[in-house]
């Protein structure tokens, strides 16, 4: 037998352990070891109940994610699940930890399920672009009403043991040690002569509503989960769950789950799951550099940043020393942290209690000398060179030695910044993305004379407040904000060329991007962008159609969302509304400015903006900025809004094809402006080579 699945018997039960760390994924070997278990139990006639438990920290995580990229070997997970729903005597699933995806398909094959109070239950199949391929879409509706079911799958999130147990899916819930209750809970079933409880001999729950059910998710999934395939799949998949008999519905399950592993969508949902996981190893760092004890962290700057960073901390229990200059400035810092609080009171995600006990660890300070205790200061103030300058000069007076320094800046040269102190060592990039207690991206960037245990700090910081940090080095924008330039000035110029911003945004949106530039601008506010550039004005070409739109509504003070129009107007619900007089002043601007009416339409918008922002991402990777094609996808992803299904810009160039985009960057130099359009030379190289951005990240790793 495999050795990643063993039986030991006892009193007349059988216990199969599981054990392959980290998670228990059902790799190949843990199918074949189950299938021999299974097989090997059948003529044990001594055996009267078999417990299936893992070891390590949790129950099996589902299926090895690696593996679909190869096709499954044998033994399939039908054969093996279906072995453990023939058994003659019954089967107990033993559950700690997470038993997802294929995990929790084991358990619904399993005759019964026993928990661990803070154990979790799902099928988040749809995270990877795939449905429950292992019987999960016909077995769950079997032992929990069909709403319930569908909610579980579409939603990807895991149910705790409780809930689990409400439902009817769940028998048991145990507080102690989970194989000891599984194994009390078989030796029951045996005392009272339970038999085997076979899921697939059950009705589905709830059938008799199943039409209007489904037809009212697929509505809901059309409008929420916009150009996906797999949540249609799923529901097609349930349907066949409530009209066809259960040998038939694994058959449409299987049918449905095959077309969809090999499609992008999976490929790029795959790709994400790798690419969020490695994007934390950092090559050429030692294992031996251990991170800093960061117990007390100081925030300068109580504005919206500061704010958001602020509860990033405290939602994770570290206490937080709040500076601002003003009485008056720390005091509505203070409200507005208070009040985003109140929100998630109001919500049901936190309680009162919560509430009080994250406000109490935010103490608001006028003095830089309360930043002396800190591990870690944040400078979080407006984006300024001299204001930031000036603020890390105080902070080298007063925080101890030893601590680390972190800037929010989006742009500016961390290098320059750090040399105003006489520790640039311990000065590192802590890039948020706005707003900050929500947005789970961490642009972390090592400037020049960061040390390696300050990067590594600042790693580790990043997962004790739930971030996905990404390493980034020094240059205008990182990785983030350089790519968004290119990519938000082709959405500019083609205003100038008699696109409508609700033609642009439209466009981007109907891409998959969470919201369309424009749209963006007016959130975040027009002068955000427009003062940034200001700065660096000298650095910028002397095109006076570049970015011309934003300076137009800077100038008339129309700064988006928060003077009720920018680019659209506003109603007092935040809602867009075409701003025909927008559309006159930026069409005729284009006129004045001798610009081509080209009226651009959806593919083109679509592929300047991404083909320009993809061409930045590799001169990125050709500079070193990003140390990794897949880390540019995580950093789009997680801060950007850029559709998780296409993989992020890097991995849906290689799903285009590198060749195509070079092609059309050529087409665009003869037609557009040919200053912006000359090809990356690593697109261009790994285009002519009829290469990938993944096979050049390969071919590095080796
Ligand atoms: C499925 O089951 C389909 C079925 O219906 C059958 C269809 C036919 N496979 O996240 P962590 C690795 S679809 C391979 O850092 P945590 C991970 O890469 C699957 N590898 O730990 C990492 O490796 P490394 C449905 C996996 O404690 C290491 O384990 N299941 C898998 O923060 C540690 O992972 C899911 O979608 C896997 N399934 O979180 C669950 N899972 O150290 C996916 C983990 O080399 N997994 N690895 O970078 C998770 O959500 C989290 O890993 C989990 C632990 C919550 C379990």
């Amino acid at each position: 037998m495999a050795e990643a699945v063993s039986i030991s018997i006892s009193d007349n039960i059988a216990l199969v352990t599981i054990d392959s760390p980290p998670v228990n994924a059902m790799a190949q070997n843990v199918r074949a070891g189950l299938k021999q278990a299974f097989t090997d139990l059948k003529t044990r006639q001594d055996v009267k109940a078999i417990v299936i438990g893992c070891k390590g920290r949790t129950f099996v995580a589902g299926a090895d994610i690696g593996e679909f990229d190869s096709g499954i070997a044998a033994p399939g997970y039908h054969e093996v699940l279906g072995l453990i729903e023939d058994s003659a005597c019954p089967v107990v699933a033993a559950v700690h930890g997470t038993a997802l995806g294929g995990g929790m398909e084991i358990t619904l094959a399993s005759h019964y399920r026993v928990a661990h109070e803070t154990a979790r239950f799902g099928l988040p199949e749809l995270t990877l672009g795939i449905i429950p391929g292992a019987g999960g879409t016909q077995r769950l509706p079997r032992l929990i009403p069909l709403e319930e079911a569908a909610d579980l799958m579409l939603s990807s999130k895991p149910m705790p043991a409780a809930k689990a147990r409400e439902l009817g899916l769940v028998d048991a819930v145990v507080t102690g040690d989970i194989i000891e209750g599984g194994i009390a809970f078989a030796r029951e079933l045996v005392a009272r002569g339970a038999g085997p409880r076979r899921t697939r001999d059950q009705a589905v729950r709830g059938a008799e509503h199943a039409a209007e059910l489904i037809a009212a998710k697929r509505a809901q999934v059309a409008k929420t989960m916009r150009n996906r395939q797999s949540p249609l799949a799923l529901l097609d998949a349930l349907q066949a769950a409530v009209t066809l008999p259960f040998a038939e519905g694994l058959k449409a399950e299987a049918a449905l789950s095959d077309k969809l592993v090999p499609a992008t969508e999976a490929r790029a949902l795959r790709h994400l799951f790798f690419a969020e996981r490695e994007v934390r190893k950092i090559p050429g760092l030692s294992a031996n550099v251990k991170p800093r004890p960061v117990t007390r962290v100081g925030i300068v700057g109580a504005g919206t940043m500061g704010g958001g960073i602020s509860m990033c901390f405290a939602n994770a229990g570290v206490p937080v020393t709040l500076l601002d200059a003003t009485q008056a400035a720390l005091d509505r810092g203070m409200a507005t942290i208070r009040k985003n609080y109140e929100r998630s009171v109001a919500r049901g995600s936190l309680k009162p209690e919560q509430l009080e006990q994250r406000m109490q660890l935010v103490t608001p300070t006028l003095d830089y000398a309360a930043l002396g205790a800190a591990d870690l200061v944040i400078e979080a103030v407006f984006e300024n060179m001299a204001l930031k300058k000036e603020i890390f000069a105080k902070l080298d007076t007063v925080v101890r030695t030893g601590a680390i320094i972190g800037t929010n800046t989006s742009t500016l040269d961390i290098d320059e910044i750090a040399a105003v102190t006489r520790r640039p060592e311990d000065v590192v990039g802590l890039h948020f993305f706005s707003p900050a207690n929500v947005m789970p991206l961490l642009e972390i960037v090592h400037a020049k004379r960061t040390a390696p245990d300050v990067l590594v700090t600042a790693l580790e910081t990043a997962k004790r407040i739930k971030k996905t940090g990404v390493v980034a080095k020094v240059c205008y924008g990182f990785i983030g904000n350089r790519m968004m330039d290119p990519y938000a000035r082709e959405a500019e110029h083609c205003l100038l060329e008699g696109a409508t911003p609700e033609q642009v945004d439209g466009a981007l949106e109907k891409f998959g991007m969470a919201m369309g530039i424009l749209a963006v601008f007016d959130m975040a506010g027009v002068d955000i962008g427009y003062l940034t550039r200001l700065e660096r004005k000298h650095l910028l070409p002397a095109d006076p159609t570049f970015y011309r739109p934003d300076a137009m509504l800077f100038d008339r003070g129309w700064l988006g969302q928060k003077s009720g129009r920018g680019y659209y107007r506003y109603d007092s619900a935040r809602k867009r509304i075409p701003d025909p007089e927008v559309v006159e002043m930026l069409w005729a601007e284009g006129k004045r400015l001798k610009v081509e009416r080209r009226q651009p339409g959806e593919q083109e918008i679509q592929e300047r903006c991404l083909y320009a922002m993809i061409n930045e991402g590799a001169r990125l990777l050709e500079e070193g900025i990003a140390l990794r094609a897949s880390d540019i996808d995580v950093v789009y992803t997680s801060g950007y809004g850029f559709p998780r299904y296409r993989g992020g810009p890097m991995f849906y160039a290689d799903s285009v094809g590198l060749k195509t985009i070079y092609e059309r960057i050529l087409e665009f130099r003869r037609t557009l402006d040919p200053q912006y359009w000359t090809p990356a030379p690593l697109l261009e190289k790994l285009a002519r080579a009829g290469s990938s951005f993944a096979a050049w990240q390969a071919s590095r790793a080796d």
